[in-house]
């Protein structure tokens, strides 16, 4: 049978660096025995064997059957319960080929080691109590983050900011749950007011819940990035912009309209920001077959667009063309390019005088090209406010939010229909629990196991 995470008496072993070359890789093991058995495969068993917590080791790998020296290697040695997982564990720094590790790993696999599951040191660390869910799940956030927006509220998430938020409003439902309970228990004691303060407290409680509803969608950018488009007739620049925004030529740039059949793109980073950009066909009308279907999939990816940058040639001019374009996306951002050529026209109001050819004008469009990234990810909400803003993360947690908010709206309702006090507390009992889901407080095994199996191995 294969093993689960709840097989929890294996020491686990997995590489927790990138495969391919690097200097260093990085072997992981934890559980039960760990330390000594990778003492069996070193070259200075009672060294490991004897070092106390947090010890570095110096020695070799060495295959203890045959005595063949696989690597020279740093062991750290950690002793339980101060280590990630809370268990016995050590971390191997062997150099960074694929070979070398493959042979330390097949060795320690060989001598009694399970390799980890995915997520499996993480798991680890939830069930001896080292962490809740929201924080184990910022650990796998923190090591998936492609900006400096992601990698801020995945700190923010692990340092518990976020748990503390829920744990406090939980506390709330639950307090309320417990009068509840206790007037359900005695019911002489009886007191209008009392009702009154509860339905108050609960929609406290529901009120806090939808600020980090409302905070999910900008808050998904930050994680997953921003879909920005460059659109514009055949000849505006948009290949020369996409060119300069990624910084090297990956666009054919030609005074040939129409050049751009299909669409290129490219993750960058702007400001804190991760961004898919993506350069467009030119969205004219046109007979050719393989630049109509380009055509078509740019509109498609203009519907979806997180922003879309409009560029106009200034030296030919606004069309209908373009003033339909503006009509059907009145939030693009618009650009009036090739402003360093003498017979460029002066931008019109709302236009942004662009040169993709000119460095200096390019700057200072990427300083508003960051702001407006910002605008958009944090909508409504009030610029000061955002940055320190605690936020949910991953469909599994908004999902709950929205559960354990609803759950309260029905608790409300039954009070307000007289459903009785039963129903009402049956509601917020209901509440209480998804909370306690996202923490991990209350979490069957199967939440547990497709929540860490999404990890990295090695995490
Ligand atoms: N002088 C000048 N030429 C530009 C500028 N942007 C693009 N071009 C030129 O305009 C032509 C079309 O550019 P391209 O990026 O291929 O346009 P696209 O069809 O919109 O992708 C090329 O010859 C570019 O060198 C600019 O800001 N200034
Ligand atoms: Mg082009």
């Amino acid at each position: 049978m294969p093993r689960t995470y709840f097989d929890r008496d294996a020491p686990i072993v997995a590489l927790a660096t990138a495969e391919g070359h690097a200097a260093l890789a990085v072997i992981r093991a934890a559980g039960h025995g760990a330390i000594d058995l990778v003492a069996r495969c070193f070259s200075r068993p009672n060294a490991l064997s004897a070092a106390i917590g947090y010890r570095a080791v110096h020695g070799w790998i060495v295959n203890p059957r045959s005595g063949e020296k696989i690597d020279e290697v740093v062991v750290l040695v950690f002793r339980a319960p101060r280590s990630f997982t809370g268990e016995d564990a050590v971390e191997i720094s062997c150099h960074g080929s694929p070979a070398v590790a493959k042979s330390i790993l097949d060795l320690l696999l060989n001598e009694g080691f399970s390799q980890a599951l995915q997520g499996e040191f993480t798991f680890r660390a939830f069930a001896e109590g080292k962490t809740d869910l929201v924080r184990a799940e910022a650990v796998n956030e923190l090591a998936r983050a492609s900006c400096e927006a992601a990698r801020h509220d995945a700190l923010q998430r692990l340092s518990g900011a976020l748990s503390n938020r829920l744990d406090a409003i939980r506390d709330l439902v639950i307090d309320v749950l417990a009068d509840i309970n206790a007037r359900l228990d005695y019911p002489e004691d009886e007191s209008l007011d009392e009702e009154g303060r509860w339905m108050g407290i609960l929609q406290r409680a529901r009120s806090e819940l939808d600020d980090l509803i409302q905070g999910y969608p900008g808050s998904k950018l930050r994680q997953e990035g921003l879909l920005v488009v460059i659109a514009g007739r055949p000849n505006a620049g948009k290949s020369s912009l996409f060119n300069l925004l990624v910084r090297e030529e990956r666009a054919i740039v030609s005074p040939e309209p129409g050049t751009t059949r299909d669409w290129l793109e490219s993750w960058i980073s702007i400001g804190e920001f991760a961004v898919r950009l993506i350069d467009t066909a030119g969205l004219r009308n046109t007979a050719n077959t393989i630049e109509a279907e380009g055509v078509r999939r740019s509109t498609a990816l203009l519907s979806r667009a997180d922003l879309i940058l409009y560029l106009v040639d200034g030296t030919t001019g606004i069309d209908a063309e373009d003033a339909a374009f503006v009509t059907r996306y009145p939030n693009a951002m618009l650009l009036w390019n090739k402003a360093d050529l003498p017979m460029c026209a002066p931008a019109p109001s709302s236009w942004l005088p662009l040169s993709a050819k000119d460095i200096h004008t390019f700057g200072r469009f990427e300083s508003i090209l960051t702001d407006s990234l910002r605008a958009q990810v944090r909508g409504a909400e009030d610029a000061r406010d955002f940055e320190a803003q605690v936020r949910i993360a991953g469909e599994r947690q908004a999902r709950l939010v929205r559960q354990a908010r609803d759950a309260l709206c029905q608790a409300s309702e039954a009070h307000v229909a007289h459903a009785g006090l039963d129903l009402v507390a049956l509601h917020v009992r209901e509440s209480a629990e998804y909370i306690g889901e996202i923490t991990g407080e209350i979490a069957p095994d199967e939440v547990l196991e497709r929540v860490f199996s999404t990890f990295c191995v090695g995490k």
